[in-house]
C-alpha cells in the first residue's frame, strides 16, 4: 500500500511537471452525452471465407464522416474506417492478404486467434508502405469472435485509434447446429465500441497527454461501428450482439437499464457451457462478449454503456453517477423475419486443473520500470532489435521490465498447462496474451463466477491475484515471438509489454 502512495505521489509530480490536461483523463463526470439515436448503424460488409477463394485487405486512408457532412481523416481496412468481417470456420485453412497503403510501416495482428507465432503479426511482422503480408490461418479453434487491429511498436494506439480493425467471426460445427440468431446484421449484430473526441463533427487526432499515458486516453463520445449515436431496425425476436471493446482505453458497464435481464453466451474464444443471466456487463479494452436480449415483447430496447473512469479507488467514479452513454437503440420492426432462441446448453468446455499445471509463473502490470526512469526517458525514437523503432519511452513494465524487442522474457513449452498468477499496479489493468485461449481460477482474488468460465484471451487483473491456466499448442520463435501485455494501448506503448517463445 505503502509503495502504492509513493507511485501515486510520482504520478503527481510528473503531471504537474507536464500540465497534464485533465479533460478527458478519466474525470468521468465530466462526461455527458445525451443526444437521442438518430443514425442508423453501420454494418461492416461480411467476407465469407467459404465463398471467396483470395481474401484482400488493403489498408488505407480515409474521409469518415462520424457527422453528416464532416470528414475526418482516419484509416480503414478497404474502406475508410474499420474493415469487413471475415467469417472463419474451424478446420478450413484461409488465406488472407494485407496491402499497406497507410504510407508508413505497421503489421496487423490477429487477436485471439491460435496461430503460430510467425503469423501472430506482432511487432517483428512489420509490413513496410506499399507491401503486402499473405498469411495462411490454420483455422482449429472454437466459435467465437476474434479482431485483427495493427500491433505495430510505437504505432498500435495511433493505427487503431484512426480506425484500423476488423472482426474475424469463427465458426464450428457447435455453433453451425446451436439454433441461434446468425443472421449477420440483422439478428446477429457486431458492435464495435469505441471512444472519441470530437471539434466541431471532426474527429480529434490521436494525441495524449501525461495524464493520459498514465490512466489511458478516455474520450467523450461514443462510437460504435463507426457510428455516433446509433440505431438499428432489428425483428421482433431474440437478438445477438457480438460486443467488442476496441477502446484505447476506456472500461464499460454495458446494461440496458432498469435491471432489464440479458444473457451472456460466449467470451472471447467459446461458448459458455449455458447462457448466464446478467443485468450488467463490465468490459476493457481487448475483450469480447456475446450477449442475448430478448425482444419479442415488440418494446424498443437501447443498450447503454456507463463509463468507467481509470481509478477505482475513486469509488465515487468508478460505482456511482456514471455518465451513460447510447450504444444502440434496437429498434423492433416486426416485418423483419426473427430467428433463432436462446438455447439451454452452448458448449461442453474441457476444463484444465490446476493439478495439472507444469511451470507456475507470476506476472506483474508494473506502473514503474526497474527503478531508472531517467535512463528509460533516453530511449526515446531509439532504434531497436531488428532495425524497427523501440517505440515510446518506457514507464511501465512486465515485473518492472519495460518492452525491449531483444529481449525475450518467458520461454515456454509448447503443449504444457501453466499457471500464471498475475495483477496490476495502481489501476485495473486488461492483461492479454498471444497465441492462446486461457481460463481464469481466481478473478482478482476471488473465485471465477459462472459468467468468466469460459475462453479468455484477455483479462482485468488488479491488486489481488488473478490466477489462469493456459497452454499453448503452436511455436513461437525468437525471430517471431508471442506478446504479452496490457491492452490499455497507451500502458501497452510506453512499455507494459513482454515476449515470449513456445518451443
Ligand atoms: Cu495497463
Amino acid at each position: 500500500m505503502q509503495r502504492n502512495i509513493f507511485v501515486l505521489m510520482i504520478f503527481s509530480i510528473i503531471l504537474a511537471a507536464c500540465g497534464g490536461d485533465n479533460d478527458q483523463g478519466g474525470n468521468a463526470s465530466q462526461v455527458e452525452q445525451n443526444r437521442p439515436a438518430q443514425n442508423r448503424l453501420q454494418v461492416p460488409a461480411l467476407l465469407d471465407s467459404r465463398t471467396m477463394s483470395d481474401i484482400e485487405l488493403v489498408l488505407q486512408k480515409g474521409d469518415h464522416e462520424f457527422y453528416p457532412g464532416v470528414a475526418s481523416e482516419t484509416m480503414g481496412f478497404n474502406g475508410d474506417y474499420l474493415g469487413p468481417t471475415i467469417r472463419l470456420y474451424d478446420d478450413t485453412d484461409t488465406t488472407i492478404t494485407f496491402t499497406n497503403n497507410i504510407g508508413e510501416p505497421t503489421t496487423v495482428h490477429g487477436h485471439g486467434l491460435h496461430v503460430p507465432g510467425e503469423i501472430d503479426g506482432g511487432p517483428q511482422a512489420v509490413i513496410q508502405d506499399g507491401e503486402s503480408w499473405q498469411i495462411t490461418i490454420p483455422v482449429r479453434q472454437e466459435a467465437g469472435v476474434s479482431w485483427y487491429h495493427p500491433h505495430y511498436m510505437g504505432k498500435t494506439a495511433h493505427h487503431v485509434h484512426a480506425g484500423l480493425a476488423g472482426l474475424y467471426f469463427i465458426e464450428d460445427a457447435n455453433s453451425q447446429a446451436l439454433d441461434l440468431p446468425k443472421t449477420y446484421g440483422v439478428n446477429d449484430i457486431p458492435l464495435v465500441v469505441q471512444d472519441r473526441s470530437f471539434t466541431d463533427g471532426k474527429m480529434n487526432e490521436y494525441a495524449v497527454t501525461m495524464d493520459q499515458i498514465m490512466n489511458g486516453l478516455r474520450e467523450d463520445t461514443l462510437i460504435v461501428n463507426g457510428t455516433v449515436d446509433a440505431y438499428h431496425e432489428v425483428p421482433q425476436g431474440w437478438v445477438r450482439l457480438r460486443l467488442v471493446n476496441g477502446s484505447n482505453a476506456r472500461f464499460y458497464r454495458f446494461h440496458f437499464g432498469d435491471d432489464v435481464p440479458f444473457f451472456k453466451i460466449a467470451t472471447e474464444g467459446g461458448f459458455l457451457n449455458r447462457p448466464v443471466e446478467l443485468t450488467t456487463l463490465d468490459m476493457a479494452p481487448g475483450e469480447r462478449n456475446e450477449i442475448m436480449i430478448d425482444l419479442s415483447a415488440g418494446a424498443n430496447m437501447t443498450l447503454w454503456a456507463d463509463l468507467l473512469s481509470a481509478d477505482p479507488e475513486d469509488g465515487a467514479s468508478w460505482n456511482q453517477n456514471l455518465p451513460r452513454v447510447n450504444v444502440v437503440e434496437l429498434r423492433v420492426n416486426e416485418t423483419i423475419p426473427a430467428s433463432g432462441t436462446l438455447p439451454e446448453n452452448l458448449n461442453d468446455i474441457a476444463y484444465f486443473d490446476r493439478s495439472e499445471a507444469t511451470q507456475t509463473r507470476n506476472i506483474v502490470l508494473s506502473m514503474e520500470v526497474n527503478g531508472n526512469n531517467d535512463q528509460a526517458l533516453d530511449h526515446e525514437g531509439h532504434e531497436g532489435h531488428g532495425g524497427e523503432t523501440a517505440g515510446h519511452m518506457s514507464l511501465f513494465g512486465i515485473n518492472g521490465q519495460p518492452m525491449d524487442m531483444g529481449l525475450i522474457n518467458d520461454r515456454i513449452n509448447k503443449g504444457e498447462v501453466e499457471l500464471w498468477q498475475i495483477t496490476g499496479e495502481r489501476m485495473p489493468h486488461p492483461f492479454h496474451i498471444h497465441g492462446a485461449s486461457f481460463q481464469i481460477i481466481t478473478l482478482n482474488g476471488e473465485p471465477v463466477s459462472e459468467a468468466d468460465r469460459g475462453w479468455k484471451d484477455t483479462v482485468v487483473v488488479w491488486d489481488e491475484v488473478t490466477e489462469i491456466l493456459v497452454r499453448f499448442d503452436y511455436e513461437a520463435t525468437e525471430e517471431f515471438p508471442y506478446m504479452y501485455h496490457c491492452h490499455m494501448f497507451e500502458h501497452e506503448e510506453y512499455g507494459m509489454m513482454g515476449q515470449f517463445t513456445v518451443e
